[in-house]
């Protein structure tokens, strides 16, 4: 059974408070008002353009246990479905929002930042005339890498904003849904980000960093109130909302991702297992189930699954824009 948290007023019966009251207790991130002025400006360019137009979430949420923070939970992912997703996304004529954990993999760049043997000045080599060439062996990947980037680049096609604290998350995918409700069918919603299911909220926590002198530490967080309900009925109600489902124990991915369907809502639930999540997901709408699993063939060849994962939720969007249901 789910804690309740101490304040009755806040509480709705489950132990988690509503997201109206989390947005009214908690200071929005300083920079709100500059994520905000981008967003709209791309939104108005791709609504003139009438280009469909992916938000899509990245890496995962930190949950500070201090105001001041030294000390922070973290997780696993550091953003590659996102930013794999990104480019398949591109490649299929969307805009893409990529809304990510600071510092985690980005769209194109990820190709050279996740070696760890290898960091960026490995790529390069000194000319004898002083200036700088890409070392030859590299070279022939790395052109069509660049080229892909540089044409999202030149057709606006690609806007990074980025996120680091829960709360900093929170804000922004209220804010960012809201600025793309505009686009209505247009506008999907991928939302592949790892955000944290516990908070301490900012009126419970220290103020100052947590002394070792005070012995062992005992942390009680609070639950998340559940953002997908509000984002799916009110901020993003017309787009195509597509929501991730991490699971460990496989008996629970599909029951859990359908209970998230039928309990928000929304279109699709994409279930994954953390340690097949490269190879295998699982479509679950209203009415379907489908594994997407890569062949031996597949793997062997570094096929990304993103690349089966993306035109099929391009089919599924042309349905949804077509007839306003995620079935043709
Ligand atoms: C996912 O399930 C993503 O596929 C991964 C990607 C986080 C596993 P990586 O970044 O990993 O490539 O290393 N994201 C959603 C996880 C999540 O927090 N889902 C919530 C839940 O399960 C619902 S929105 O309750």
């Amino acid at each position: 059974m789910a804690a309740l948290t101490s304040d009755p007023i806040l509480d709705n019966g489950l132990g988690v408070i509503d997201p109206d009251v989390y947005f009214q207790m908690n200071k929005p991130p300083a920079n709100l008002p500059e994520f905000e002025a981008k967003l709209k400006d791309f939104v108005k360019l791709h609504e003139a353009k009438g280009s469909r137009l992916v938000f899509i979430t990245s890496g995962g949420t930190t949950v500070p246990l201090e105001n001041q923070t030294v000390r922070f939970i973290d997780n696993f992912s550091n953003g590659n479905r996102g930013a794999v997703s990104a480019e398949y996304f591109i490649e299929a004529g969307y805009a893409v929002v990529f809304m990510h954990r600071q510092f985690s993999l980005q769209p194109y760049q990820r190709h050279y930042t996740q070696d760890p043997n290898k960091g960026f000045l490995d790529y390069l080599v000194p000319q004898p005339d002083g200036s700088i060439k890409v070392d030859p062996q590299y070279a022939p990947s790395m052109i069509k890498v660049l080229e892909k980037y540089q044409k999202a680049i030149r057709s606006n096609q690609l806007l990074l904003l980025d996120f680091v604290t829960l709360p900093d998350y929170l804000f922004k995918l209220q804010a960012g849904t809201r600025i793309l409700a505009q686009l209505q069918e247009r506008a999907m919603y991928y939302l592949a980000a790892a955000v944290s299911d516990f908070f301490i909220p900012s009126q419970k926590m220290n103020e100052h960093k947590i002394q070792s002198r005070e012995g062992a530490l005992t942390l009680t967080l609070d639950q998340v109130p559940k953002f997908l309900k509000p984002l799916v009925s009110v901020w993003a109600a017309k787009g195509l909302i597509v929501s991730f489902k991490l699971e460990t124990d496989d008996k629970l991915l599909v029951p859990k991702a359908r209970n998230a369907l039928t309990r928000y809502g929304h279109q699709v639930v994409i279930g994954n297992m953390l340690t097949t999540r490269k190879q295998t997901v699982t479509f679950i709408t209203k009415n379907s189930e489908k594994v997407i699993s890569l062949s031996k063939d597949q793997q062997a060849k570094d096929v990304e699954i993103e690349s089966e994962i993306i035109p099929e939720l391009v089919q599924i969007h042309d349905s949804w824009i077509k007839s306003g249901a995620t079935q043709v």
